[in-house]
């Protein structure tokens, strides 16, 4: 017994810092035998799982399979993309735009997938971006950004994009309070001056169309993160603040004083009404609405420019604050919807709040004092239960639905499983290194996937083959399928995935789209045949109608363009298979490539500089003759009396 006791230290010893003595060697070493059977997926099988992972400062989102971690695509959202040509096209440009005009990167965060009674539909995939203020839609069908709506009276939208459970609304919050409207104002007097915001986006249920319903004037806090009430709380939406000091300068010291912030409890349900019943005032706000429509293959772009912003004082009993220590970041609620996980990234203990609770101290007025007219509800009135010395800096939250929850921790750089209702930890596994975020398939909806969790990782360090300086960022996998998590495998991530959403296959493989049909292609310059092919001058502007089939182009010879001339390459890919895009480029275009789907029109402009004959060709390996799928075209000195002339199919064709 005594050697049992003496041993112990130790034993905890090397369990604790077995896993340092291996760095540089395979850490690995721990797992056991049979974990590459549970993430091998064999050649021509498919993954499980999609997980769609923000690329955070990529302004991407990428989607992986899982449990393989293969990357199948990069999305292109509130960045350029050189891949793609998104943002570089004529038909892709105004998706990039915004009230600053043309802003071709963001910092892309948190994707949420959309939902109808509560769990997954696989219709949209929602991500915000977090710079200059807009939220996406992705369209799942298609993996394309369909649309993006810029939000006003908002700076670091960061408590974003998560939804209700029947995608009534995305919601977006503000990080920075500033003032509201802006304006040229003295930053020392930011102390109940700045303002935040809520904004609450319309979905429209049969198109997913969105439009801000309205904006809530908050208190100057910093609005961190935030999910909606599910089930019993559906209606409610809950929102972490940090900064409730209102500190304008060294947040690090000055935003740690309190030692609870709050989560805000929003009844969206009841303001909503008070909305429709004509409350709220339309101010003035100057904000983009860009549309991608899949049958132009055009984007358009709107400046809108007023909203409905409702004070929360003109709505008694719709907005309450829920005492939360200590800087809370992740605000998650569990499957029930009872409990609402603030995590206090300074705090010791992980507090859970209970919906119940909650509502009970609203109709005994429990209160602890107000905020900007915003009542406080007591602590211990709204309290289901402490996590105790779980680890340290918990950030994260997502939930089995087997009644556990798992809490990254990013100090202590771990996951810790907990049980719901007894608040014990049940086991803990380290994570290589500085976990962010985490995500479970569902695990934010009343039905998750509790099978896999992936944990996204702030550090890398030495889990790779070393690439200079910089290594990229990394996503871990575990299974948590059985009573322990088991660590299963590591993957290298684009940009840096702040979050994360992942949705069975099933869900999609079905309704994914395998072409764009030709005979719905309504593009202005579309052909839909190569005899339709053209070359049309209008004072300096020359339009190219043209088309792509494997393996030419149609016309393939062009003269008669002329120094000095705007060259609108219109192509159209003449495909109808699944799989086989083309591209094309121009030697000297500022756009090196369209990237065209089969049944697409993409645009591209050239403005050639200089007198010659200049080759194009096609950039996508599309078949064994794609080596002779290329094209001239003859440039003539400005005022040059060579007229325009193609071939088609080898003739040549005078043009208008
Ligand atoms: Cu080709």
């Amino acid at each position: 017994m005594k050697t049992i006791k003496i041993l112990l230290p130790f034993l905890t010893l090397i369990l604790l810092f077995g896993s340092c003595s291996k760095k540089g060697k395979k850490s690995g070493g721990a797992l056991a035998g049979d974990v590459a059977e549970k993430v091998y997926v064999a050649p021509g099988e498919h993954d499980e799982f999609y997980a769609f992972i923000s690329g955070g400062f990529s302004g991407q989102l990428s989607v992986y399979g899982l449990p393989s971690g293969r990357l199948f695509k990069v999305i292109p959202v509130f960045s350029l993309d050189a891949e793609k040509a998104y943002g570089f096209n004529e038909e892709t440009k105004p998706m990039l735009n915004t009230s600053f005009g043309f802003v071709p990167w963001d910092d892309a965060h948190h994707p949420d997938i959309s939902q109808t009674n509560g769990e997954l539909d696989g219709r949209w995939c929602f991500i915000n971006g977090n710079n200059t203020p807009r939220i996406a839609r992705i369209d799942l069908s298609t993996f394309e950004t369909a649309e993006i709506i810029e939000i006003p009276n908002s700076a670091g939208n960061h408590s974003s994009s998560f939804i209700t459970e029947n995608t009534e609304y995305v919601v977006a919050s503000t990080r920075f309070s500033i003032p509201i409207p802006q304006k040229d104002m003295p930053i020392s007097e930011y102390k109940s001056n700045f303002k935040g915001t809520m904004s609450f986006i319309s979905v429209d249920k049969e198109t997913g169309n969105m439009d801000i319903k309205f904006q809530l004037l908050m208190p100057g806090f910093d609005y961190d993160l935030s999910h909606p009430g599910r089930d019993k709380s559906h209606g409610w939406f809950f929102f972490t603040t940090y900064n409730t000091e209102e500190a304008n300068s060294l947040l690090e010291v000055n935003a740690s004083q309190n030692d609870k912030d709050f989560i805000a409890a929003v009844n969206w349900k009841k303001i909503e009404e008070y909305v429709n019943n004509g409350g709220g005032k339309k101010v003035a706000a100057k904000y983009a609405h860009n549309v991608y429509n899949d049958h132009t293959h055009t984007a358009t772009s709107t400046i809108k420019d007023q909203v409905v912003m409702v004070d929360p004082r003109d709505v008694p009993g719709a907005i309450f604050f829920l005492p939360t220590p200590k800087s809370p970041h992740g605000c998650d609620v569990d499957p029930s919807g009872e409990y609402i996980v603030g995590s206090g990234k300074l705090a010791a203990e992980l507090t859970v709040h209970s919906f119940s609770k909650m509502l009970k101290a609203i109709e005994g007025k429990k209160f602890d004092g107000e905020a900007y007219g915003i009542p406080i509800l007591k602590y211990d009135e709204v309290l289901a239960g402490v996590v105790k010395q779980p680890g340290l800096g918990p950030l994260h939250t997502e939930f089995d639905g087997k009644g556990y929850a798992y809490t990254t921790f990013f100090i202590s750089s771990e996951v810790v499983k907990w049980k719901l209702g007894t608040w014990e930890v049940v086991d803990r596994k380290p994570t290589y290194y500085s976990v962010g975020h985490l995500m479970i398939p569902g695990g934010n909806s009343r039905k998750p996937f509790g099978k896999y969790l992936v944990a996204m990782n702030k550090i890398t360090k030495d889990r790779y083959l070393p690439t200079g300086p910089e290594v990229n960022q990394s996503a871990q996998l575990y299974d948590i399928s059985g009573d322990k998590m088991e660590l299963l495998l590591d993957f290298p991530t684009i940009g840096e995935p702040h979050y994360a959403a992942g949705c069975p296959a099933s869900l999609l493989t079905d309704k994914s789209k395998k072409i764009y049909k030709l005979e719905d292609n309504k593009h202005k310059y579309a052909i839909t045949k190569e005899a339709d092919a053209k070359v049309v001058r209008s004072g300096n502007e020359v339009h190219i109608y043209m088309s792509m089939i494997r393996s030419h182009f149609a016309p393939d010879n062009i003269e008669g363009i002329q120094v000095g001339d705007k060259v609108y390459f219109h192509v159209t890919n003449l495909e109808q298979d699944y799989d086989v895009p083309h591209g094309i480029s121009m030697i000297g275009a500022n756009t090196s490539e369209l990237l065209i789907m089969p049944g697409q029109t993409e645009t591209f402009i050239w403005e050639p500089k200089q007198v010659g004959v200049w080759p194009f060709y096609c950039t996508d390996f599309c078949s064994a003759l794609h080596q002779e799928m290329q094209g001239y075209v003859r440039v003539s000195p400005k005022g040059s009396s060579t007229p325009i002339s193609y071939t088609l199919d080898g003739e040549s064709t005078s043009g208008k």
